[in-house]
């Protein structure tokens, strides 16, 4: 019976490894087929990202363009996507041919055949071959889809495109705001490639908090986040990782990773792992020695109860603003509260501890496309499919009291009565940031996060700092 049923476990297994690359297939077809009739009135031609030289011949880590990425799944440079509405092969690419020099040095690329396998081109043709068949596409068109871009490929194209112009009318239309529209829902395939990447990102902040300890650099923290990344599968980051301890808690974008973490300090780690293109955003903060101080644990509570809040306020319909608006007050109570500010109506004084908007959508990019406002300027309501992230915060640093004088100075407040009331409190909270930023799903009924497994109140961050891990330090 047990070897039955683990034979049958590993059937659904092997099963399920095999169904990704049927969905994937599925997913790329279907956004190809939902945007061609809004780009119905000609071809769209799409290039791929370029890859940039740091020195001779060594490159910048290659990241795909999101938006040819979107298209055609396509993880290569030197691509160029042709979208024919009408066409009997209406999805068309061209790429380098497969070659044994590219193979020896770098590996075995995916050729025309991995543009026709594994992303479901119609035709796929050699590079080369470009300028010929786009003349021919372009004589034949009243009207392209094309953005330009600085790259040679781009280039290319746009002289193409500016001969034909000499000669008679040709309209050439942006087609980005249509891709941005369609990016801004997610289907289940791409929901469940965004949930992996946060997955990954929730075990990093986990093994953090099991690592971290006072005398640590911010460095080798990060390496352990970033240690669970490549051992998960995640081959690169969405963005580069946030880990700033003490003061460095209060830099929003800190990256330099050189200090080292003291006893009392706060460590805030604002990470997202990348799975096949999407990112996760996912920042906690917890206390280097494992236990919140009593003023860091009431400044915590604060932000986490704007989070709160802001999560009861999600259900399709709701606009982003709308939701930030919900964690600006709860932040603005708190902050009142605590003697941070003298009026908590005032955005100016809320906007010295959270500088920021707290919500931005979530996909192939970290702050992925969309706005937050639609094409009639209204802010843009929630609909299912929709990601995005929730990330209130409160900054008390060495540069708060001087932001303080110049918001002030700026409202036309009474400065130095202002800054009389606020100080005692800027400098026993000094050095204090804290945010928490979770990834939420628009559902139906309302949402999910998706980063309800990375440690999150007080007792569960200090309860996980409590499972210590011992790494083995090469001296
Ligand atoms: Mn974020």
């Amino acid at each position: 019976m047990k070897s039955r049923s683990l034979m049958f476990s590993l059937l659904i297994l092997s099963m399920a490894a095999t169904l990704p690359a049927m969905d994937k297939l599925e997913s790329l077809k279907t956004r190809r087929q939902k945007l061609m009739p809004q780009l119905a009135s000609g071809p769209t031609i799409m290039v791929s990202g370029q890859s940039y030289l740091r020195n001779g011949d060594t490159a910048y880590p290659y990241r795909q363009n999101s938006n040819f990425l979107y298209l055609t799944g396509f993880s290569h440079s030197n691509a160029v996507c042709l979208l024919l509405p009408g066409n009997a092969a209406p999805f068309q690419m061209f790429v380098n041919p497969k070659n044994p020099q590219a193979t020896i040095w770098v590996g075995e690329q995916p050729g025309l055949e991995g543009a026709t396998d594994d992303c479901g081109a119609d035709a796929a043709f050699p590079l080369s071959g470009l300028s010929r068949h786009l003349k021919k596409i372009i004589a034949e068109a009243d009207t392209i889809y094309f953005s330009t871009g600085n790259d040679p490929i781009s280039k290319r194209i746009q002289r193409l495109i500016d001969r034909a112009k000499k000669k008679r009318d040709l309209t050439i239309l942006d087609p980005r705001p249509a891709i941005h529209a369609l990016r801004l829902l997610k289907d289940d395939y791409e929901i469940s490639l965004i949930q992996k990447a946060i997955d990954i990102t929730c075990e990093s902040q986990a093994e953090a908090m099991r690592m971290a300890r006072p005398g640590m650099t911010e460095n080798e923290i990060q390496a352990a986040i970033e240690y669970v990344y490549k051992k998960q599968g995640a081959l690169a980051h969405g963005f580069p990782s946030i880990v700033g301890s003490g003061p460095n808690s209060t830099v929003l974008h800190y990256e330099d990773g050189t200090r080292t973490v003291e006893d009392g300090d706060l460590v805030l780690m604002d990470i997202g792992a990348e799975y096949e293109g999407y990112s996760a955003d996912v920042t906690r903060t917890m206390p280097a020695n494992g236990r919140f101080t009593d003023d860091q644990r009431a400044i915590y509570e604060i932000v986490l109860a704007s989070a709160d809040a802001a999560f009861d306020s999600v259900k399709p319909g709701v606009g982003l603003l709308d939701i930030h608006k919900t964690s600006a007050k709860v932040i603005a109570q708190g902050l009142k509260r605590m003697g941070l500010i003298t009026d908590e109506a005032a955005a100016w004084q809320i906007n010295i501890f959270m500088m920021y908007n707290s919500n931005h959508w979530l996909g192939l990019d970290v702050h992925d496309v969309g706005g937050r406002r639609n094409t009639q300027g209204e802010p843009m309501p929630l609909e299912p499919g929709m990601v995005f992230t929730v990330e209130p915060g409160i900054y008390v640093g060495k540069a708060t009291l001087e932001l303080a004088r110049q918001r002030a100075r700026r409202a036309g407040a009474d400065v130095e009565a202002f800054i009389q009331v606020i100080e005692p409190a800027v400098k026993r909270y000094m050095n204090i940031g804290v945010r928490i930023e979770d990834d939420l799903l628009v559902t139906a009924e309302g949402y999910r996060n998706l980063s309800a497994a990375a440690p999150r109140t007080v007792a569960e961050v200090e309860a996980m700092m409590a499972r210590s891990t011992k790494h083995v330090i090469v001296k």
